[in-house]
């Protein structure tokens, strides 16, 4: 069989993660329009007939502003090691520019394999993409330019085709009812970031973390405690928001998921405190849950 390892990288806001959900059809990692979703390299593991394909989605690189934009960038270099094949995801409908040529330069000599991916191509006009595909081909040696749609699935097949003959002969490296590395737990705080994220504005988004204080399971209800850290005490009001609003109705969108995710019914309960300054906090990162665990 033909098996092996893809690392999935690219500029914050790209679609890593909505490709990865559109390969794995299910969602394993949060998706949103604002920059830096993703926080954690996560494993997709697709078992086929003759084939075991491992996808790992990883955070955008960007310029860091904080210790947990460093953590972040250090998890997407980290995945390019040992991989059989790189995605290197390019968002077609934003311009070419400094950062992109800034993640261009730190990824086009780790392998001989990338293949560059012009995503969100619904985006653009047939005249612009066969543009983008001359002026990309200049840029580096890619194996294949391959413009793609994560939301609208156009090409995700023939990309997995094509991809497959980049792997070598080799062993199942997962059995094949595993198809995430990460636990429950991890999908369930991720689910109501994604929830705050989507309700909040600016700063907020970013400030936050969650993390899983209490899960317990019974015949018939999943009982969740749920701890979401800000950073600032004005943070947590917006979060709080005016008589409880706020938290109420990203509780509400969370269980709404959770109990469709999980098949079951969910009692969930958010509390919010703040950590100053966490995101500049290696003890505190690490204790939130970010970051490659081995490292
Ligand atoms: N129109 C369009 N939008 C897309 C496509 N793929 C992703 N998006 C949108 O782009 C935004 C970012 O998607 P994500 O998958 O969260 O991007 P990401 O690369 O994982 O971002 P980070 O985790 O921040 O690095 C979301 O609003 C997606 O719905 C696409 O093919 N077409
Ligand atoms: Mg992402």
């Amino acid at each position: 069989m033909r098996s092996g390892f893809v690392a999935i990288v690219g500029r914050p806001n790209a679609g890593k993660s909505t490709l990865l959900n559109a390969i794995m059809n299910r969602k394993l990692a949060i998706i949103s329009s604002k920059p830096q979703t993703t926080r954690n390299n996560i494993m997709g593991i697709l078992t086929e007939e003759d084939s075991q394909m491992i996808f790992i989605d990883t955070p955008g690189i960007h310029k860091p502003h904080h210790a947990l934009g460093r953590t972040l960038n250090k998890s997407a270099y980290a995945s390019l090691a040992d991989v059989d094949l790189i995605y290197y995801m390019v968002d077609a409908s934003v311009p070419f520019g400094s950062g992109e040529e800034f993640v261009l330069n730190q990824i086009k000599d780790k392998s001989n394999n990338i293949i560059l991916l012009l995503n969100k191509v619904d985006l653009i006009s047939k005249d612009k993409l066969m543009q983008l595909i001359l002026q990309w081909s200049k840029r580096a040696n890619f194996i294949e330019i391959f413009p793609i749609s994560a939301t609208e699935k156009i090409n995700v097949d023939k990309l997995l085709d094509i991809s497959r003959t980049y792997l070598p002969e080799g062993p199942m490296y997962f059995d094949e009812s595993t198809i995430c590395d990460h636990d429950e737990n991890f999908l369930i705080s991720e689910l109501i970031r994604e929830k705050i994220i989507w309700r909040t504005q600016e700063e907020v988004p970013h400030s936050v973390a969650v993390v899983i204080e209490n899960r317990e399971d019974t015949e018939t209800k999943t009982y969740i405690q749920a701890l979401i850290i800000v950073e600032r005490a004005s943070q947590k009001g917006i979060l709080i928001g005016s008589q409880g609003k706020m938290i109420a109705s990203i509780t509400q969108d969370a269980r709404r998921d959770l109990r469709h995710i999980l098949g079951r019914r969910v009692e969930l309960e958010c509390y919010v405190r703040v950590e100053e300054n966490w995101r500049n906090k290696e003890s505190k990162i690490h204790q939130f849950g970010i970051g490659e665990m081995d490292e």
